[in-house]
């Protein structure tokens, strides 16, 4: 198929090793011990006064001529693995430009950057406006609050006509989740965008450098040329000049957005999602305030832990007591199964399903919406035949299971746990269907190009999908109250066993 050949190209490019820059600096290569340039953007004569050519193999301190030679060397000397911010070199021939260097394994990689006209910045001019933004974000005392916050904050540091929050689902799909913008570019809120128009290699690439701009999607590269024929191409994985994909580059244009910033969002050691920035013009940014971006994109990945963790512990103390509560009532109750579908409020809530029903020994309840009790059974007996003994979660069930085919309307979700050792007997939540619209921005499933090409979209007008068969996802929480209610169930069928035995003997 032409259009996975496409994707599976694009997944192969080595991004890393574009072999150029963008326009607006220059990138030098050193030696870390003896500090040689043995590389150089072909530009670079500007900042070396003299050809590339003639300076390769002479030591950068005596190339340029600025005026903290001694700070410069002790920069490039300490550069640790990420780039980092060394003095503005204050340059004689040429206008001031600010140094960032980083360490690439024995070589240290030296980007000068022309400093932007306005909002220069360092950070400790930003450290007022910065505190402030991450206040604000730690007031947030939700999700979509603490998002919105995040948006505002990058766009106020930045100035970019619009900001998103991008998160990415399980398939790697991205969807716009908040937005901040002054309108002079379209609204992207609640759009979807497949996983292939940010290809594997470029999410792991952002999962280690969290911050990219491209300054002017239209820009000419300016090759890197080397002092040696046989070298490797430059590792630029962390650069800040690096050359973006052309696709990528043409893939802005047919946007609409000659500038863009991203910032990678980490939970761990996932990429979750970008705050994507965009222009309607190019945009410099400075690396202050870059560097001031990618703190409040840590900010957020702290926040969203935090929030989470509370939400948990919250669901935990109330699951606890759900489960006391029906414990309480199965110890007191004739059976067990008469106790269980005694307490149906508790029974529902602790998972929040619509139904339920408990088979065993032979006997079957139900319990709020469920499927007709043969279905019931057939899906049981489904379970039994798959040698489900612990648990089974489904939120698409009727395409999963023969037993459960057109019973979307009760059993789109199912959540199943064994509940004896003995024979098999089931506690089984439902959950219907929900039926969701998902707006992508462009079809998902045109070919890409039909031409063979490599080569992105260009529409991104938004395309409805409608999702049948589903129910909302059973969330982590319930599937782990779901685990421990099962043990305890478990453990009392065992031992009402074990007391039956005793009276028989
Ligand atoms: C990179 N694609 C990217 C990036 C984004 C997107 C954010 C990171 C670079 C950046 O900051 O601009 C995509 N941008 C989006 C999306 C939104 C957005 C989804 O604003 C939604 C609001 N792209 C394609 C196809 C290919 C492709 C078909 O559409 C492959 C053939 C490639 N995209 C591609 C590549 C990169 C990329 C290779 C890496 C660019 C680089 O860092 O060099």
């Amino acid at each position: 198929m032409a259009g996975t050949f496409d994707l599976d190209a694009c997944a192969r490019e080595p991004i890393h090793l574009p072999g150029s820059i963008q326009p607006h600096g220059h990138l030098l290569a050193v030696e870390a011990d003896s500090l040689r340039l043995v590389c150089a953007s072909a530009e670079a004569g500007a900042v070396l006064n003299r050809p590339p050519a003639e300076a390769f193999g002479l030591p950068v301190d005596r190339l340029i001529d600025c005026a903290s030679t001694a700070s410069l060397i002790r920069g490039l000397r300490n550069a640790p693995t990420e780039p980092v911010q060394l003095e503005i070199l204050k340059l004689r021939s040429v206008a001031d430009h600010q140094a960032i260097a980083h360490r690439s394994g024995a070589l240290v990689i030296l980007e000068l950057e022309e400093l932007p006209a306005t909002g220069a910045g360092t950070l400790e001019a930003l450290y007022p406006q910065m505190r402030e933004g991450i206040r604000r974000m730690q007031a947030a005392h939700d999700f979509d609050a603490l998002l919105a916050s995040t948006a505002a904050e990058v766009r106020a540091l930045t100035g970019f006509d619009r900001v998103l929050v991008y998160r990415f689902d399980e398939q790697w799909n991205g969807t716009v989740i908040a937005e901040d913008g002054n309108d002079r570019l379209p609204s992207y809120r609640g759009l979807r965008f497949p996983a292939s128009d940010i290809p594997q290699q470029a999410r792991r690439l952002y999962a280690l450098n969290r911050l990219r701009l491209i300054a002017d999607a239209r820009y000419q590269p300016v090759p890197i040329l080397s002092g040696r024929w046989d070298a490797p191409p430059l590792d630029l994985s962390f650069s800040v000049l690096r050359s973006v994909s052309p696709v990528h580059l043409e893939y802005m244009r047919n946007m609409g957005t000659p500038a863009s910033m991203s910032i990678s969002v980490m939970d761990g050691d996932r990429l979750w999602g970008l705050i994507s920035c965009h222009h309607a013009e190019p945009r410099q940014v400075s690396f202050a305030v870059r560097t001031a971006c990618d703190l409040l994109g840590q900010v957020l990945s702290s926040q969203m832990i935090a929030l989470e963790r509370a939400l948990d512990a919250d669901h935990r103390i109330r699951s606890k007591s759900t489960q006391a509560r029906l414990l309480a009532h199965m110890a007191a109750a004739e059976s067990f199964i008469d106790g269980l579908s005694e307490d149906r409020e508790d029974l529902l809530g602790l998972v929040n399903a619509d139904g339920a029903a408990i088979l065993f020994d032979g006997d079957c309840r139900l319990i709020g919406r469920t499927p007709p009790q043969e279905v019931v059974e057939a899906i049981a007996a489904e379970l039994a035949g798959q040698g489900i003994k612990d648990l089974f979660v489904s939120h698409q069930l009727p395409a999963e299971m023969p037993a459960a085919a057109g019973m979307e309307r009760t059993a789109s979700g199912l959540l199943a746990i064994s509940i004896s050792q003995l024979h098999p007997s089931y506690l089984l939540w439902f959950r219907p269907e929900i039926v969701q619209s998902i707006d992508w921005a462009g079809d998902p499933k045109k070919p890409l190009d039909s031409s063979g090409g490599l080569s992105p979209r260009s529409s991104f007008e938004a395309w409805k999908e409608t999702v049948r068969g589903q129910s909302l996802p059973w969330r982590h929480g319930e599937i782990e109250a779901a685990g421990d209610f099962r043990n305890a169930i478990v453990s009392i069928v065992l031992r009402k066993a074990e007391e039956m035995a005793a009276l028989n003997e």
